[in-house]
C-alpha cells in the first residue's frame, strides 16, 4: 500500500508546510460560495489529516454543502457560517481564487487567524493569503492537497482518499477534460490504492437522480439554443423554470457543450435577482477572459460570472462578448 503514497507532482514549499507542522492547534477550513467537490473534498481531507495530528478543526463557509455531495466523508461537519467565533492558528482556503467569494468571512479570518493559507489552481488567483500555493498545472486543488498530505507524512485514510478522488473526478469532468494530465491519473491511482472507490463515487455523482429528475432535465434541455453558425449554444433558465435541486445536481452547461460544432457553451440562470453565468469552451477561446469582463473568473475552458442585470440583458451582453471572442480567435472554425 505505502508504495503508492508518493509525490506525483511538484512538492509544496516549506512555507506551505510550516503552518501545518505544529503538533496541534485550531484550524479553520473556509469554503467559498456555492461550494463544489473540489473545495469541499480538499477542506475535509486536509482537516481530517490535521485532526489525526491532534488539531481542532472548524469547517464551513458562506453557503451550505449541496445535498448532492452528502456522500463526502465528514461533510456533516461543514457548517454554514455567518460569523467566525474564536481564534485560529491557521485558516485554509482551497480552490478559491477571489477572497470576495467568502462573502466577507475572509476579512474575519484574517483578524482571527495567525496565518491564512491559500491553495488553488485557478490562473486568476489573487494571492490574498499569508501563504499562497497556486499551481495552475493542477487539474484540481485535490491534486495539490494530495501532495501536501504526502509531504506532511499524513496517512491517506479511505475517507481522505474518497474526498480527494471526488475533487479530481468532478473538476476533470470524470477525467475527460483538457486539464487531465499523467499526474492526474497518478494521483487518482494513489487515491484508489488508499481506499477511494471509483464506482461508489460515480454512483453518488451520476446515479442518484430523483424519480422526477429526468422530466425536469428534459424540460431544461428543451431550452437549449444553438447559434446559426453552430459555434455557440446556450441555455436560459428563468427563475422557477427548473427546481434548484435539479440545477444543483446536474451540470447543465455540459449539454450545450456536447454539441459537436459548439466552441463555447453558456448557461444563464436567474437566481435571487441576479444572473449566474457558466461558460465552457473547447480550447478556441479563453472563457475565463470572457467571465473576467463581467467580474468573474475560472479556468480557460470553464469559467463563470454573476451579473446584476435582468436576464434578457445579461444574456445579450454575455453572448455578444462570446461572439466577439470567437471572431478574434483565428482557429475557432466549425469542426
Ligand atoms: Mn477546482
Amino acid at each position: 500500500m505505502s508504495s503508492a503514497i508518493t509525490l506525483t507532482g511538484p512538492a509544496p514549499s516549506e512555507a506551505v508546510l510550516t503552518p501545518f507542522r505544529s503538533p496541534g492547534g485550531h484550524a479553520l477550513m473556509l469554503g467559498h460560495v456555492h461550494p463544489d467537490a473540489d473545495v469541499l473534498g480538499t477542506l475535509l481531507a486536509l482537516g481530517e489529516a490535521l485532526e489525526a495530528r491532534g488539531w481542532r478543526v472548524t469547517y464551513g463557509g458562506p453557503h451550505p454543502a449541496p445535498a448532492a455531495l452528502a456522500f463526502l466523508p465528514g461533510i456533516e461537519r461543514y457548517q454554514q457560517l455567518h460569523a467566525l467565533d474564536g481564534r485560529f492558528d491557521v485558516a485554509v482556503l482551497t480552490d478559491c481564487p477571489n477572497p470576495e467569494r467568502t462573502e466577507g468571512l475572509i476579512d474575519q479570518a484574517r483578524r482571527a487567524a495567525a496565518t491564512v493559507v491559500n491553495i488553488d489552481h485557478h490562473p486568476d488567483n489573487r494571492r490574498y493569503g499569508d501563504v499562497n500555493w497556486i499551481d495552475v498545472s493542477a487539474a484540481a486543488t485535490g491534486e495539490l492537497v494530495y501532495e501536501l498530505l504526502v509531504a506532511l507524512g499524513a496517512p491517506l485514510t479511505p475517507p481522505i482518499a474518497t474526498n480527494l478522488f471526488t475533487a479530481l473526478h468532478t473538476d476533470t469532468g470524470s477525467f475527460r477534460y483538457s486539464n487531465v494530465t499523467p499526474r492526474t491519473f497518478r494521483t487518482a491511482a494513489a487515491l484508489v490504492q488508499a481506499g477511494a472507490d471509483p464506482a461508489f463515487v460515480s454512483e453518488w455523482l451520476y446515479e442518484r437522480r430523483a424519480p422526477d429528475a429526468l422530466r425536469w432535465l428534459g424540460a431544461a434541455l428543451g431550452r437549449v439554443e444553438v447559434s446559426d453558425d453552430g459555434r455557440v449554444a446556450w441555455l436560459i433558465l428563468p427563475s422557477g423554470s427548473v427546481p434548484e435541486k435539479v440545477i444543483e445536481s446536474e451540470e447543465l452547461v455540459n449539454y450545450p457543450r456536447s454539441v459537436a460544432t459548439v466552441r463555447v457553451a453558456c448557461l444563464f440562470r436567474e437566481y435571487l435577482g441576479q444572473v449566474k453565468v457558466s461558460l465552457r469552451g473547447k480550447g478556441d477561446v479563453d472563457v475565463q477572459r470572457i467571465a473576467a469582463q463581467f467580474g468573474g473568473g475560472g479556468h480557460p475552458n470553464a469559467a463563470g460570472c454573476t451579473l446584476a442585470k435582468p436576464l434578457a440583458e445579461a444574456t445579450r451582453v454575455v453572448l455578444a462578448a462570446v461572439r466577439a471572442a470567437l471572431a478574434a480567435a483565428p482557429g475557432a472554425r466549425t469542426r
